[in-house]
């Protein structure tokens, strides 16, 4: 495993990381520009969105899905469908590309075949966070979690195995793929607050992909 904290030119070379156990980070495991491109057919027939939550507020990032089923919440349940409530339509397919990356990322983590059947895409603007949560909603916990990070830099959060009490933090930069697996698949986890790049001021916002087997 290279050390590239300690290594100043390999710091943007690709490299695989045990972060945290059964927690791998792929640093700049993919190019972001078609990731990118094929959001936009996506996001004409299912745009970003706030719902509601259980918990009576709106949530604090908006978010879309692509794939077979979506992940949404209402005011009584979060919960995976198989159409946009939006729009009553199926949700716009995965693209190649992403099923390629899904499946190529887990694979390099240890696990083959992933086949995501759901791709959650969160938009973070400037001051967006996520709390800390489990995600819970799978019916099958022994599939892993792939996660693709776009744009603005986050800090990613790990709260372990109870809500609070930070265990682990990184940053997640354009092009860092994670895949948590096993005895991660549960943890809870979160994103603090985004902050703006002032050398990128044409940067203003955060994509991240997160590549779930829902069914
Ligand atoms: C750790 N999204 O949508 S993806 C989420 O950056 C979510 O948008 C974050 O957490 C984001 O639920 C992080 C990384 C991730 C995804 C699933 C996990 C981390 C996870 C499941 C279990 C443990
Ligand atoms: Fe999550």
């Amino acid at each position: 495993m290279p050390n590239y904290q300690s290594d100043l030119f390999s710091a943007l070379s690709d490299s695989k990381e045990q972060i945290y156990p059964d927690v791998y980070r792929l640093s700049r495991f993919t190019k972001t520009d078609k990731l990118h491109k094929s959001l936009g057919p996506i996001l004409q027939h299912s745009p970003f969105r706030k719902m509601m939550t259980p918990n009576g507020h709106y949530t604090n990032i908006a978010f879309t899905n692509c794939g077979e089923y979506g992940w949404v919440s209402n005011k009584v349940r979060y919960q995976y469908l198989d159409k946009d409530p939006l729009n009553n339509q199926p949700w716009p397919p995965m693209p190649q590309i992403f099923k390629d990356l899904a499946a190529n990322a887990a694979l390099e983590a240890g696990y083959s075949h992933f086949m995501p059947d759901s791709c959650l895409i969160n938009q973070y603007l400037i001051g967006s966070k996520l709390g800390s949560h489990q995600d819970k909603n799978e019916k099958d916990f022994n599939h892993p979690i792939v996660s693709v990070s776009i744009g603005l830099t986050a800090i990613f959060q790990i709260y372990g195995k109870t809500r609070s009490g930070i265990k682990a933090q990184f940053p997640l930069y354009d092009g860092d793929v994670m895949v948590w697996g096993d005895s991660a698949r549960l943890m809870y986890h979160g994103v603090k607050s985004l902050t703006a790049a002032p050398l990128k001021p044409n940067l203003t916002q955060r994509v991240n992909l997160t590549f779930r087997k829902s069914h």
